[in-house]
């Protein structure tokens, strides 16, 4: 054994490096705490693991994105986040190692995440305020203090080198001897034991603290939002709409409820956090080409005017051939075309110079739909509550856009706080620089919700169901087949309206074996659900919905 290795203050390598380890985590631990208490201040998504996973959904290619939205669903943020907590776990232990023998470097390595971090804040379209670079900022030069103060002693130090002899040869515990002996340089070169332990310790605690105060302050700016939400009182409608027909929810069992919940209604959004605004102080400016009389209002303003509800189905052009995004609600809003009439604005039919409207929201989002769609007659809404409470904050709280027949990504800004009228000439929103199409109505689609895929039914009667939509076309007809059969009329369940998606079954007189089962619709102009296959980018899936079953 070397006389370094000894020595507490000049531990060997392998010693050495899982400290260090130890350290990287605990310095990582310490930036995002800090980082998060920083931004709980500042601003919760200019927070580094939001602003970094953000810059990473705005630069994912549709292609992964895609994949994302089908493999992890909803979860898809969660899956991201946690990726990258995992890729900073791991870049922290192989920084505190390199610490372990090279202190300054491994501090200075800490810093570069703070320039990522901050960039991918100040870099987001919401950002409006280098205030956003803070929390990285702040959090690197707090988790570097940490890296530098718990690897500064695991040594070598310059006096490990030059151990004092007689320390060695009595082999003196450090602590014995006083403190202008030998043993006051061996400390100021190493940690023993329990210092690191409880300088870690500290560390830990520390960002524990920043971390939870951090959050607790978070939840209370969000707290301002949620009051404001639940003191709203929807008025009554001037124009309810007809209430749905009783034959429009079939009693069959596992086809979708009619009316999705709001708790069920699917998600789809770029938004790490959800944005939390507060109702009284939100406003929404409507201006640009051919606005005569600009206009902004609140949220009061909305309410006081008049209210319309409507059922609408909507539907995400990320959604596959049988897939879960699409849902149907009763949503009162405000008659966006009339707001828009009243700010001077003209369709282009009617020599309007914009076709294209671009609503904004509070996190950045950017939505381009057609102004000659909005205001051609349609229930087109700026939305404030769904199925009968104001808008939850998932689905847009306080106001988001819908135009019935198209899909989302055209049409239904969440959190919109601004309406630009400008042509498609001039401007490209968010998705549309994604490789997705400018303009695009929703295919008409059909779902067979029951049987599921790979059920195994008894032979007999065996009830087929589900949903078809082609929203602002409506649904005419929904045939299946089995195998490869004649197509055979479905029943349709009455029509709510041809804004909604309708029902529809089919009693298959099911026989031992293995069966497919296909779906298709035709709209009220009379076009068959194509079956040609097409992928979800750019302007939606197409094809038809098939089942395999083993009829026992
Ligand atoms: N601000 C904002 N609005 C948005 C989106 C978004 O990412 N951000 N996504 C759009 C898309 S792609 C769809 S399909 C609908 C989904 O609305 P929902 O989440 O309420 O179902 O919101 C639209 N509005
Ligand atoms: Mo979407």
């Amino acid at each position: 054994m070397s006389e370094e290795e000894k020595l507490p203050g000049a531990r060997p390598a392998w010693r050495r490096r899982p400290l260090g380890a130890v350290s990287g985590l605990l310095a990582a631990c310490a930036a995002l705490a800090v980082a998060e208490l920083v931004a709980a201040a500042v601003r919760p998504q200019a927070g580094p693991v939001v602003a970094v996973g953000s810059a990473a959904v705005d630069r994912t290619p549709a292609a992964v994105k895609d994949y994302a939205i089908r493999h992890f669903g909803t979860d898809d943020k969660l899956v991201l986040q946690l990726g990258i907590l995992a890729t900073l776990a791991a870049l922290a232990l192989l920084l505190g190692v390199l610490a372990a023998d090279r202190r300054r470097a491994g501090a200075t390595g800490v810093l570069l995440f703070g320039v990522v971090g901050a960039w991918a804040a100040t870099s987001r379209p919401d950002s409006t305020s280098w205030t956003d670079a803070l929390p990285s900022a702040v959090g690197v030069i707090a988790g570097a203090g940490v890296l530098y103060v718990l690897t500064g002693r695991l040594g070598p130090g310059k006096a490990a080198h030059t151990p004092a002899p007689d320390t060695q040869s009595r082999g003196v515990a450090p602590a014995a001897t006083g403190p202008d002996g030998p043993a006051a340089v061996t400390r100021e070169a190493g940690w023993d034991r329990r210092g690191f332990v409880v300088a870690a310790t500290a560390a830990a605690a520390a960002s524990t603290a920043a971390g939870t105060l951090g959050r607790v302050l978070t939840s209370s700016r969000g707290r301002d939002a949620a009051a404001s939400r639940s003191t709203v009182v929807l008025p009554a409608p001037a124009s309810a709409a007809a209430p749905v027909p009783k034959r429009a929810q079939l009693r069959v069992p596992g086809v979708s409820s009619f009316v999705t919940p709001n708790k069920d209604f699917y998600r789809v959004d770029t938004a790490l956090v959800v944005p939390k605004v507060d109702a009284t102080a939100w406003r929404l400016r409507i201006h640009g080409k051919g606005v005569t009389r600009p206009m902004t209002v609140t949220f009061d303003d909305l309410l006081r005017r008049e209210l319309i509800e409507r059922h609408i189905t909507l539907t995400c052009v990320s959604n596959e051939v049988g897939g879960p995004y699409v849902g149907n609600a009763h949503w009162i809003g405000v008659r966006l075309a009339d707001l828009l009439a009243e700010c001077g604005v003209e369709p282009p039919s009617e020599g309007g110079p914009a076709d294209q409207l671009v609503a904004r929201s509070v996190d950045g989002m950017t939505i381009g739909s057609p102004v000659e769609d909005v205001m051609d007659g349609r229930d087109a809404l700026l939305a404030v509550g769904m199925n009968g409470e104001p808008l939850p904050f998932e689905h847009g709280f306080p106001v988001r856009m819908l135009v019935p027949g198209l899909y989302g990504y055209v049409s239904a800004c969440k959190w919109i706080e601004d309406i630009e009228l400008t042509t498609f000439d001039s401007y490209d929103p968010y998705w549309v620089k994604r490789k997705w199409a400018r303009k695009a109505p929703v295919k008409t689609q059909s779902r067979i919700d029951t049987p599921k895929p790979f059920a195994r039914p008894t032979a007999g009667t065996v009830m087929v169901a589900g949903v078809a939509w082609a929203q602002h076309r409506g649904i005419d007809k929904v045939e299946v087949r089995v195998d490869d059969g004649p197509w055979q009329q479905a029943d349709l369940a009455a029509e709510d309206t041809r804004d909604t998606w309708r029902q529809w079954s089919f009693p298959w007189k099911a026989i031992r074996g293995g069966h497919t089962l296909t779906v298709r619709a035709t709209d009220r102009t009379g076009r068959i659900q194509t079956e040609r296959r097409t992928r979800t980018v750019p302007d939606g899936a197409s094809g038809r919905h098939s089942v395999v079953v083993t009829v026992d």
